[in-house]
């Protein structure tokens, strides 16, 4: 059978660990022989987003060139998995009727952690910078997250969920819906 195409649109605060699952997915899928792709800040904005910085309105574009890329990713029958922080709700609303007018699944993942587990791990110390005020407009911090109210999945990324379960419980949801 053909693969379908699909995105599965992660969204979460820096260090929610949505490039973690997206990577943990994309595994789960390759052994079921289907082929995916992964969208995430390594690749598209040091590219084909590299002149975008972090404003409001930068974000909106860069959300925007990710919605049109990873449709064009799904229309090819490959499940695009994007891991952006995706923070305001109109442009993932926007993401996702591209999506639907081109008959494309689109799967909202919310990598959910509270603001001061995703401090506390602070990979990169960004959010120290962030409190510090040498990062300008942080997410979280000095810039706003606005949480989705009805995502397809809703992962709460913090306690005893292991990055495998995360997954697989996405993997149940395209079973479901049979998506794969
Ligand atoms: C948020 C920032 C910022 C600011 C740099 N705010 O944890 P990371 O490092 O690897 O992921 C974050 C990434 C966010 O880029 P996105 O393209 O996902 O953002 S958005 O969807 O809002 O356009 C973080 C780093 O870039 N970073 N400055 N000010 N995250």
């Amino acid at each position: 059978r053909k693969q379908g195409g699909a995105t599965i649109w992660f969204t979460g605060l820096s260090a929610s660990g949505k490039s973690t699952i997206a990577c943990a997915l994309e595994q789960a899928l390759l052994q079921r022989g289907i082929n995916s792709y992964r969208l995430d800040g390594d690749n598209v904005r040091f590219g084909l987003n590299k002149d975008l910085g972090f404003s409001e309105a930068d974000r909106n574009e860069n959300i925007r060139r990710i919605a049109e890329v990873s449709k064009l990713f799904a229309d090819s029958c490959t499940i695009a998995l994007t891991s952006f922080i995706s923070p305001y709700k109109k442009d993932r609303d926007s993401a996702r009727v591209l999506h639907e007018q081109g008959g494309l699944p689109f799967v909202e993942v919310y990598v959910d952690v509270p603001i001061d587990v995703a401090e506390t791990r602070d990979p990169k110390g960004l959010y120290k910078k962030a409190r510090e005020g040498i990062i300008k407009e942080f997410t979280g911090i000095s810039a706003p997250y606005e949480a989705p109210e009805k995502p397809e999945i809703h992962l709460k990324n913090y306690g005893d969920l292991t990055v495998e379960q995360a997954a697989q419980q996405v993997i149940e949801y395209l079973e479901s819906k049979k998506y794969i």
